[in-house]
């Protein structure tokens, strides 16, 4: 009956009753936070009244964690789960930890806290799996600090992809019930009608696979064109090659590489460079910027295969901006393969910088939208950057944009690539405006194509593990929105 045999069916029983009763699951038309209208609603926020429940609830997950899943600690996904785990670290006199949802200052800030070693397992405790979403994003900050993660226990499986995300991230999932035997066995204890268990049965069945919905993101990508055929209809040979590079090393992350000098970004770009389809600098912050930076970066870049993206945010007319890409002591032209600009001066501004770059095949980034607090690029703007980039496909390449599926058409054409930034393993913001989004939530909730990575990797304790820890979270999100 339940997805362990360790549970009696008499307990699986008495628990699915009790959630009942309690209203933690109702039947009716409820409208879902994704807009669908669902017939049936579960809320297990009210366990937390319950505590004799609660407790039952600790006790039944513990046993339906097969024997061979060891652990060493325990974490909850946030919010709901916590009271969840923390029943059942005590119960079985195993260490918790928690992962905080929103970091302030991540530089500061601990996104796990609790005592662990790195190398330690630990099980994630969750109330409701969906798409996987949650704890996929509870798991990346555990991986992140050297914990092992290959087994989830939950409450309830909605049986709406969960199971299948999660195994392809390399957790088991482990469920006290599935949503339709819990809805099987309120019928047969005449709790709802045959009609109802009819409908809810009906209702899984055609929202088999979900993205979890992310607020203030209103529009989801469904099913994404993969990188490999957008390589196909893009004009621009360095946006083609990219694309390329992007299957290739499976990687859709560009490290942001805004370190102090010119000898560490040489050095961390050679570290990180099998990670990453794209390192992008400033040069414009190297105290010891030499005339042959240009060729020692091009060549690790050559080495590890990845295109080198000069965050230059050109912004002035196009007769200005031709000799600031050219010229100068930085020479940009010589070394970059893609730049950005801002679209505030205009359509000039791509013609000065197409004039220089595109006989050289090099490739421009519009920013359409900011990562920052407050940031003016929206709406309108927005769209003025679409119209530019409409008119200039051989030159443009795609996007700085932040959530590309809010936009009225979506991402837009799929030539054009998206790239963000403001991407750590947890959400929050730095003390000067930047605001964070998760890699699944950029990836697939957002709609964009590769996440933009400074100091969520050159701060980390390992740069080069940490790399390694987002492009995964990078490409599994991307895999997991092209099904
Ligand atoms: O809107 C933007 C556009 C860019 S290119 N917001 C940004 O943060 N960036 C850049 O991305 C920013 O200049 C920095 O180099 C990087 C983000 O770094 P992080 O350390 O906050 O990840």
């Amino acid at each position: 009956m339940s997805s362990s045999s360790a549970v009696s069916a008499e307990t699986m029983e008495s628990l699915i009753l009790q959630l009942h009763d309690i209203s933690a699951v109702k039947f009716g038309d409820f409208r879902l936070k994704s807009g669908i209208s669902s017939p049936i609603y579960i809320d297990l926020r009210l366990i937390v009244s319950y505590p004799k429940l609660l407790s039952q609830i600790s006790r039944t997950l513990t046993a339906v964690v097969p024997r061979s899943a060891t652990y060493d600690l325990v974490c909850g996904v946030p919010y709901t789960a916590l009271p969840i785990a923390t029943c059942f670290s005590t119960i079985n006199n195993v260490p918790m930890l928690m992962r905080r949802k929103e970091v302030k200052d991540y530089g500061t800030a601990k996104a796990v806290e609790g005592a662990f070693q790195p190398g330690q397992v630990c099980l994630i405790v969750e109330d409701l799996v969906t798409s996987g979403a949650s704890v996929l994003e509870t798991t990346a900050p555990l991986r992140s600090a050297g914990l092992k993660v290959s087994d989830a226990v939950v409450m309830i499986d909605r049986e709406q992809g969960g199971r299948e995300n999660l195994a392809e991230n390399g957790i088991a999932l482990h469920a006290m019930v599935k949503l339709s035997e819990m809805v099987r066995i309120l019928k047969e204890k005449g709790r709802v009608s045959e009609e109802t268990e009819k409908m809810v049965m009906k209702f899984l069945k055609e929202n088999q696979k979900v993205a979890a919905p992310v607020p203030g993101v209103e529009k989801k990508v469904k099913v994404r064109i993969p990188y490999g055929e957008r390589a196909k209809m893009m004009a621009n040979p360095t946006g083609r090659r990219l694309f390329e590079i992007m299957v290739q090393k499976e990687s859709n992350l560009c490290v942001s590489a805004d370190v102090g000098t010119a000898a560490e970004l040489l050095d961390i770009a050679d570290k990180v460079g099998r990670e990453i389809c794209m390192l992008k600098t400033h040069v414009d912050i190297l105290p010891d910027f030499t005339p042959d930076f240009g060729s020692k970066l091009r060549s690790i870049a050559e080495k590890h295969s990845f295109l080198i993206f000069e965050d230059r945010k050109f912004a002035d007319i196009g007769n200005t901006v031709t000799m600031q890409y050219e010229g100068g002591i930085f020479r940009i032209l010589d070394w970059a393969d893609i730049v950005n600009a801002h679209i505030i001066s205009g359509p000039g501004i791509v013609d000065g910088l197409k004039l220089k770059g595109l006989a050289r095949g090099k490739g421009l980034l519009l920013l359409a939208e900011m990562s920052s607090l407050g940031n003016l690029a929206k709406g309108e703007y927005t769209a003025a950057a679409v119209k530019i980039a409409n008119e200039h496909p051989d030159f443009v390449i795609g996007f700085i944009s932040v959530n590309p599926a809010a936009w009225p058409n979506g991402p837009g054409n799929p030539a054009f690539i998206h790239a963000t930034p403001g991407v750590q393993l947890v959400e929050g913001g730095d003390s000067l405006g930047q605001q964070y989004n998760t890699p699944y939530s950029v990836i697939s909730e957002r709609g964009s194509d590769i996440i933009i990575v400074g100091r969520g990797i050159i701060k980390a304790a390992n740069p080069v593990e940490a790399a390694r820890e987002y492009r995964l979270q990078g490409w599994n999100a991307y895999m997991m929105s092209c099904k």
